[in-house]
């Protein structure tokens, strides 16, 4: 008799087991360019991300569901990312997204999240208008810092310490290049520097008629705020015209790429929020981790990556808690991100009532000719400025 109510209470005990099991999927989605110039930073965020759901995907498992990691390729380009987003706010799992690389695509993309409460945790957008928009202000937030401090930052080491007076500006018109660069030149002269400042498209590769110009000006510095994959080939047709001054830019040039496509990093530098990995102790497992599973470095964004997906990982965790341990809807985990509160890879991360990261770090990178070997000038931590909504 005994032994059938021992049977009855196991087998009671493995349906509980099932139903549990059987909650559902719930999705994480990441948005990054996956082909394309600018992939391989890209790769490294949607890299970070998965090592995440290796890792912490146990808080959403453990409570009944299934968790599937959903990547989705932006192409670095603003329609793709729109389409890939009104496709994800049409799949009810999807309860939160870990993205973008590029500005000018997470801004417009942020857009169609917001019709549905979808939140979104970005590792690497440093435009201001990422957070700043009322319409998206309750579903965007970032883990990283801002283009309104970074490009001040960069201002005043290419003066303070490169002791350049007339600086040759140059961005690749996109959200990021433009406000970046604008940011820059506005401190620079401020501080008294002369500045010429041109744009031109991402797309281009042919740089010979705007480095014509500056072999005619004789700039101190050229600064670009762009991405590496463009910067590359530029920095190797000044060089090619022995325009000799420093290089300097933001944290579009932060990836190994740069020196694959650029050459020589003698005389280049650029400010970054994204901490170097050796600048991490708290990193250090993550990057042996992430070494033997994807069988390359980790670089540039790639900790945030992870870091970003584990903020989506509690939030969707404590709002289905909250839920009776029920799947949440997307408003609950949206409203979660903001109260998460934790000790990153990256550093503290929770966040203020707009979705930036109470306060960030900025870092001044020397460029070395092998990526690894980048060497940090200096780290600021600076408190992310609240100008007014837009
Ligand atoms: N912040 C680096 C990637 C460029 C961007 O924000 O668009």
């Amino acid at each position: 008799m005994k032994k059938r109510y021992l049977g009855l209470a196991v087998l009671a005990a493995l349906a509980m087991g099932a139903e549990a099991q059987n909650k559902g999927v719930i999705k994480i989605a990441s948005q990054t360019p996956l082909s394309g110039g600018q992939s391989k930073l890209g790769v490294a965020i949607s890299n970070g991300v998965r090592l995440a759901v290796d890792d912490e995907g146990k808080l959403i498992t453990s409570l009944g569901f299934r968790l599937e990691y959903a990547p989705f390729d932006d192409q670095a380009k603003a329609e793709q990312g729109v389409a890939n987003a009104n496709r994800m706010i049409n799949d009810g799992d999807i309860l939160g997204v870990v993205g973008h690389l590029n500005s000018g695509v997470a801004i417009p993309s942020s857009e169609v999240y917001a019709r549905v409460s979808l939140p979104a945790v970005s590792p690497a957008n440093t435009n201001p208008l990422v957070t700043d928009r009322k319409s998206t202000v309750n579903v965007m937030s970032r883990i990283c810092g801002r283009d309104d401090v970074q490009g001040p930052a960069g201002a005043d080491y290419v003066i303070d310490t490169l002791k350049a007076k007339k600086i040759y500006v140059i961005n690749d018109k996109t959200a990021y290049g433009e406000g970046l660069a604008a940011a820059f030149a506005a401190r620079a002269k401020a501080k008294g520097a002369s500045t010429t400042e041109i744009g031109i498209e991402a797309s281009e590769r042919d740089f010979a008629t705007i480095l014509n110009r500056a072999v005619a000006e004789k700039p101190d510095v050229v600064y670009y705020a762009g991405i590496y994959d463009q910067a590359g080939p530029l920095l190797k047709q000044m060089r090619a015209r022995s325009i000799n001054v420093p290089f300097v830019g933001g944290d579009g040039l932060d990836g190994s790429d740069l020196q694959a496509l650029g050459g020589s990093m003698k005389n280049v530098f650029f400010t970054t929020t994204a901490v170097p990995l050796s600048s991490l102790p708290a990193a250090r497992g993550f990057a042996q981790r992430y070494n033997s599973k994807f069988n390359v470095a980790a670089e540039g964004y790639a900790a945030y990556g992870y870091d970003a997906a584990r903020v989506i990982i509690r939030a969707i965790a404590a709002a289905a808690k909250g839920n009776k341990n029920n799947k949440p809807s997307r408003e609950s985990v949206a409203a979660e991100v903001r109260k998460v509160k934790f000790q990153g890879i990256t550093g503290a991360i929770s966040f203020n009532n707009r979705g930036d990261l109470p306060v960030a770090k900025y870092v001044i990178v020397a460029a070395q000719d092998n990526y690894d070997d980048n060497k940090v000038s200096k780290i600021v931590s600076v408190a992310a400025p609240t100008p007014d909504l837009k």
